[in-house]
C-alpha cells in the first residue's frame, strides 16, 4: 500500500498541520508497517497566491525538516520537492485538457480564497483555478492508494478521482483511483481566536493560530487567550460551543485520551483550569518537535542529500507513469526513451 500526502510551504506549520496532517501520515504508517510512503513539499501550489521569493526556500526546509521531526523515516519512505520534479507540472498540463472548467469552479478552497483575495483587493491568478489539478497530478503519477489529509483537502482528493476515471476511461487504464483518509475528529482543527474558522498558515492575524515554532510562552498566552463562551461547561458541541470543542479536539489529540474520557476528567473544572491543562499538553506535544525541527535545519547538507535522494525514487515512478499517459494520448516519445 502506497500512502502520498503533500504539505505547501505558504507558512510555518501550525498544529492544525500537524494533528490533521503529518500526525495522522505517522500513525498510518505505524499501523501499516509493510507500507510505503511518498511525502513531498509542494512548492508549485505555494505560489497560487502572493508569494515572498525571499521566504520560499527556508519554507521549503521547514517542512522538510518537521517530515523528519513528526518521525517519517527516509530509509523507508521518500521526501521531495515537487519543483524538482518537473513530470509534475508536464502531466498537469495534460489532465488539465481533460478537466471540464465547472469541476474547478465548484471546489470550495477556490471560492473562499477568491473571495479573500477580493477582500484584500489583490489579483486572482489562473493558478488557484487550477491547483487542484496540479495536485490530481501529484497523486495520479505515483498510484498513489491513500492519501491522508485534513477535511479541506478531501474535496480536491474527490476531484483527483473524477478526473482519474475520466481518463482511464477515454484512453484506457492508466491511473489507479486513489482513496482519501482523514481523521473522525480533528480534520479541521479550528482558529483559537474565531473557533468558527479553519486554523490556516494564511490566516489574517497569528492570535489563533498555534506554529509548530512558537515558544512556550507565546502557546500558552494563545491558548489562554482561546475564545469559548459563557456556559462554563466543557462539553464536546462543536455547533453551539465551538471554541470548547476545539480545545477539547486538541487535547484528545496531544494526551491519546477519548473526547469522552476528558469531559468527565473536567467535569465542574474551570476554563482556566482546563486552558492550563491544554497549555501544557500542547506545549508537551511541541516542544520535542520544534527542538528536532531546528536541529533539522541547522544541517542543510543532510536535508539537501535526503532531498536528491529522495527526488531520484520519486522520478523513476513518475516519470513511468508520464510515459504511459503520452504514449496513450497518441503522442511520439523520444527515441532514447523508448
Ligand atoms: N486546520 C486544519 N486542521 C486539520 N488539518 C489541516 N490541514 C490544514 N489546515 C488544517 C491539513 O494540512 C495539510 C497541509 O495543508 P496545505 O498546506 O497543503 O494547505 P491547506 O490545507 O490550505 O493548509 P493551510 O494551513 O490552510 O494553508 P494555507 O493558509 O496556505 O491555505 C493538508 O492535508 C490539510 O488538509
Amino acid at each position: 500500500m502506497r500512502f502520498l500526502s503533500g504539505i505547501q510551504p505558504t507558512a510555518k506549520l501550525h498544529i492544525g498541520n500537524y494533528l490533521g496532517a503529518i500526525k495522522l501520515w505517522i500513525e498510518e504508517l505505524r499501523n501499516n508497517p509493510d507500507s510505503e510512503a511518498i511525502f513531498f513539499v509542494a512548492d508549485y501550489h505555494a505560489i497560487t497566491v502572493p508569494h515572498d521569493p525571499t521566504s520560499l526556500k527556508e519554507g521549503i526546509f521547514h517542512i522538510v525538516a518537521a517530515y523528519l521531526a513528526a518521525g517519517l523515516d527516509v530509509k523507508k519512505h521518500t521526501i521531495f520537492v515537487q519543483s524538482q520534479n518537473p513530470d509534475h507540472t508536464e502531466a498537469a498540463w495534460i489532465l488539465l485538457t481533460q478537466t471540464p472548467i465547472g469541476w474547478l469552479e465548484r471546489m470550495t478552497q477556490y471560492k473562499d480564497k477568491v473571495k479573500k483575495l477580493r477582500e484584500e483587493k489583490k489579483s486572482i491568478g489562473t493558478g488557484l483555478l487550477c491547483y487542484p489539478v496540479l495536485m490530481a497530478a501529484d497523486i495520479l503519477l505515483y498510484d498513489a492508494d491513500i492519501v491522508p489529509v485534513g477535511e479541506d483537502q478531501v474535496q480536491h482528493v474527490e476531484l483527483t478521482q473524477e478526473i482519474a476515471r475520466r481518463i482511464n476511461q477515454r484512453y484506457g487504464e492508466i491511473f489507479k483511483i486513489p482513496q482519501y483518509k482523514v481523521r473522525k475528529v480533528g480534520a479541521r482543527i479550528k482558529d483559537l481566536a474565531d473557533p468558527t474558522k479553519k486554523m490556516s498558515k494564511s490566516s489574517p492575524s497569528y492570535k489563533g493560530v498555534i506554529f509548530l515554532t512558537d515558544d512556550d510562552d507565546t502557546i500558552r498566552k494563545k491558548i489562554t487567550r482561546a475564545v469559548t463562551d459563557s456556559e462554563k461547561a466543557i462539553r464536546y458541541d462543536p455547533v453551539k460551543k465551538p471554541g470548547i470543542s476545539n480545545l477539547l479536539v486538541i487535547l484528545s489529540l496531544a494526551t491519546g485520551k477519548e473526547i469522552a474520557t476528558l469531559q468527565k476528567e473536567y467535569e465542574g473544572a474551570s476554563y482556566a483550569r482546563f486552558k492550563q491543562d491544554v497549555a501544557d499538553a500542547v506545549i508537551e506535544m511541541i516542544r520535542p518537535l520544534r527542538k528536532k525541527i531546528n536541529e533539522y535545519l541547522s544541517d542543510k547538507t543532510y536535508l539537501n542529500k535526503i532531498l536528491a535522494e529522495g527526488l531520484e525514487k520519486a522520478k523513476e515512478l513518475s516519470s513511468t507513469k508520464l510515459r504511459l499517459l503520452k504514449e496513450r494520448l497518441g503522442y511520439p516519445l523520444p527515441k532514447k526513451n523508448q
